[in-house]
């Protein structure tokens, strides 16, 4: 596909979550467990250009806004708090199909400073399935009330991704947010960030299973991140196969040839 084409047809399934984004903003998600500063962070970026709502079809609050940096526009999503991506919620559905298939050009994960390792958790997850992750860690003022100490420049080097810190109900980090965004999509950078890697068991079944689903699913292309989709289906995860006949409604058919079990996946429930 041409690169106009690709961009109307990420258009058409981004409308799925009620976005219209006819003139191309950069399509920026904030994720993150609840009560991170999410939506601190949102109401600081984009003041009064918001609006709320529901997500499409579901009873689960919904903020949209924009903001301007250097003369360009960003759009920006605020997306349900979760603790993680394997749809076991309503909330945790959105975030995931939201990432999956609206594929924002950055996902901006919120991480308590206080508690890294269960927001890690969340960041890894947000890692293995898109590219342009950032970690916000937020809430440094209470880190430093605890005497937790935060070695910045390590967790980057590890995670391979940008992380900023922030306070944000002070205003703090959202220059960084905003200079670091606009780099990322002015440049065109894309990354990747630290890789999980799986017993040999595991990634044996990812590296097999992973033609298999290309073969049958021929029409997602590029549009998904196969080794992401495989480890689902691996874990028994039937949830992402209607996801994907419902963002992609022409090729059901496709989809339930694998349901039904015709296609042999080994190791799938
Ligand atoms: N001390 C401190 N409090 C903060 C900071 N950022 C946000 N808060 C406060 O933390 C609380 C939660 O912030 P929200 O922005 O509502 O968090 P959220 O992630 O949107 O929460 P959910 O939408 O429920 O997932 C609010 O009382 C904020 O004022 C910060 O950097 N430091
Ligand atoms: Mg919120």
């Amino acid at each position: 596909m041409n690169k106009s084409a690709e961009s109307i047809a990420l258009n058409l399934i981004r409308r799925n979550f009620n976005i219209k984004n006819d003139d191309n903003k950069p399509l920026i998600a904030l994720a993150g467990n609840p009560n991170t500063g999410k939506s601190t962070i949102f109401n600081g970026l984009t003041g009064l250009r918001q609006h709320t709502g529901n997500w499409p079809g579901k009873t689960v609050n919904r903020a949209e806004g924009y903001y301007r940096y250097k003369g360009r526009e960003f759009l920006l999503i605020d997306l349900p708090g979760t603790y993680s991506l394997l749809a076991n919620s309503t909330e945790e559905l959105i975030a995931r199909d939201f990432i999956c298939f609206a594929r924002p050009d950055i996902t901006l994960v919120v991480a308590d400073a206080t508690n890294l390792e269960r927001n890690l958790n969340l960041a890894l997850q947000v890692l293995e399935l898109s590219t342009n992750t950032v970690l916000v860690m937020n809430l440094m003022d209470e880190a430093e009330r605890k005497g937790i100490k935060i070695d910045v420049k390590k967790l980057e080097s590890c995670l391979q991704i940008p992380v900023i810190p922030a306070v944000a109900r002070d205003g703090k980090g959202l220059e960084e947010i905003k200079k670091t965004c606009y780099r990322i999509i002015r440049e065109g950078i894309k990354f990747k960030g630290i890789q999980m890697s799986y017993s040999r068991e595991i990634e044996e079944k990812i590296a097999g299973l992973i033609p298999v689903l290309q073969r049958n699913l021929t029409f997602l292309e590029d549009k998904i991140n196969w080794r992401w989709l495989a480890l689902r289906l691996l874990e028994g995860d039937k949830t992402i196969l209607y996801s994907i006949s419902t963002y992609f409604p022409v090729y059901r058919e496709a989809v339930n040839i694998i349901q039904k079990g015709d296609v042999q996946l080994d190791g799938v429930n």
